[in-house]
């Protein structure tokens, strides 16, 4: 057999065809001749060489894939350690508000605390409760009463249209509403009846949308049901603080350069929501625990009983008489019963009622509402809100009753307000980050919890949000600042 030199001479010998390397031969002369000849070896390093390639480049793709799906489950993995962080923080919270109880005699610690409640370490992380104080758009640390809000299912049309007219007015943004149609359309939404209030709406205004709907002519159940009522839009609802992180963020100020519209006027507006609440309620019994007694429906034993450790044998004649004259309409009316000082009506003003319900729904927690909705209960006069404001900031005790607020009001104002008011808080809004370090791996959750049956049903959760997606609670300014 003839050495090949051209694939027609070609032999069973690969070497024969024309793949011959006389140079590689002659550098390894040892080989020469062999069975197996240098250019076999050769292809079959070649062909190797190919499959080592190919099986490379599969290895750097299992290794890749693997890779993202071993990134995406410690991700995750972050992401779930980060929401049990957030949710102890809410439960941590929780805890501290059942201590507290519900009713503390001075400024309550649950409100503005950063040494609890700000960035508190917390197994692989850190959590924040913040809430934004409508009093000046600054966050603070803490959680938030629902009784310092005003009840969108109790209050009357004329309350809920001083707090839209509160929120519209700080604005600065025109609405195709006003304050007078927005109250008339959202007590149109949740009033049985089907006739439109004056400059409100039913169904044949929401027949008309696309799609059309029918309001609900029942309670509210959440504040985003504001959405559904006519003219309502997110940011009426919840201000300027659209991603809901307690500050007016770079974005939430600058105009309409980026997403959201705001007015760019450095403040951060209030919206709906900062005022309204769907959840307060709150018990009918004394801050110690005591069943109140019902001055309507009690006799002149029964008062002795309740209130002779803090009035004498004439006072409570006087109760009595007022009581058979024609009974009282509210507790306010303590302050026109003849003989009874001020301190006095201070002394029992909290183990009185007139109602013989067990729970009192959407009363104003006058120890902590802010401004706008204190504006908005019929009955205060000229400058009496901004006096009870300055005395409440200043005051260290005495806040667990709405006594206090004698020291401020006059009798008629306190006739006809002590109605609307509670010391109490029940439930709260709870807003929670729990972060893992450096804060790129967060979860938001928030609640409203309800403390009113701690003791026979433990707290209950009226509402629970993931609020991940509104993005982080703190900026990466903030977050440098921190470290
Ligand atoms: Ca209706
Ligand atoms: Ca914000
Ligand atoms: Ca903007
Ligand atoms: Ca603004």
């Amino acid at each position: 057999m003839s050495r090949g030199r051209g694939p027609l001479e070609c032999g069973f010998r690969i070497a024969d065809c024309g793949f011959f390397n006389p140079k590689s031969a002659i550098r390894n002369p040892q080989w020469k001749g062999a069975a197996v000849p240098l250019p076999l070896k050769g292809s079959v390093l070649l062909l190797v060489s190919w499959i080592l390639v190919l099986l490379t480049a599969l290895a750097a793709t299992l290794a890749r894939s693997a890779g993202v799906d071993f990134e995406a489950a410690a991700r995750q993995e972050g992401e779930v350690r980060a929401g049990a962080i957030a949710r102890s923080g809410a439960d941590r919270m929780i805890a501290f508000l059942a201590t507290a109880g519900p009713a503390p005699t001075g400024q309550p610690a649950w409100r503005d605390a950063a040494d609890e409640f700000e960035s508190v370490e917390f197994g692989a992380g850190s959590y924040t409760l913040y809430y934004v104080d409508p009093a000046d758009g600054a966050r603070r640390y803490g959680a938030r009463e629902e009784s310092s809000k005003l009840n969108l299912n109790v209050a009357s049309q004329g309350m809920i249209e001083a707090v839209v007219d509160a929120v519209l007015s700080r604005a600065r943004t025109s609405y195709y509403y006003d304050a007078v149609e927005y109250a008339a359309a959202i007590v149109d939404y949740r009033d049985s009846d089907s006739t439109p209030l004056e400059d409100g709406a039913e169904i044949e205004y929401y027949a008309t949308l696309m799609p059309p709907y029918e309001p609900k002519n029942a309670a509210y159940e959440s504040l985003a049901e504001l959405l559904l009522v006519r003219g309502i839009d997110e940011r009426l609802l919840w201000g300027e603080d659209t991603n809901r992180n307690g500050r007016l963020d770079a974005s939430e100020d600058d105009g309409g350069a980026r997403f959201p519209e705001d007015d760019a006027d450095g403040e951060l507006d209030p919206g709906l929501a900062d005022f309204f609440t769907v959840y307060s309620y709150d018990v009918n019994e004394s801050a110690a625990g005591a069943t109140r007694i019902d001055l309507n429906q009690t006799s002149r034993e029964a008062l002795q009983e309740a209130l002779g450790a803090y009035l004498s044998s004439d006072k409570i004649d006087a109760i009595d008489r007022q009581r058979r004259r024609g009974g009282f309409q509210t507790i306010g009316q303590l302050v026109d019963v003849q003989g009874l000082g001020m301190e006095d009506v201070q002394a029992v003003i909290d183990l009185v009622t007139t109602s013989s319900e067990e729970y009192l729904y959407g009363l104003v927690n006058v120890s902590a509402a802010p401004r706008e909705v204190l504006d908005a209960l019929p009955g205060f006069g000229e400058g009496t809100v901004d006096r009870l404001l300055e005395d409440r900031a200043a005051r260290t005790e005495g806040l667990d009753t709405i006594g206090w607020t004698l020291e401020i009001l006059n009798k008629d104002e306190f006739r006809s307000l002590a109605a609307f008011f509670t010391a109490r808080s029940y439930q709260f809004e709870i807003a929670a980050v729990g972060e893992l370090a450096h804060g790129a791996t967060y979860r938001r959750v928030r609640a409203v919890v309800d403390l009113a049956r701690l003791d026979s049903e433990g707290p209950r959760f009226l509402h629970l949000a993931d609020e991940t997606y509104l993005g982080p609670v703190f900026s990466s300014a903030e977050r440098e600042a921190r470290e």
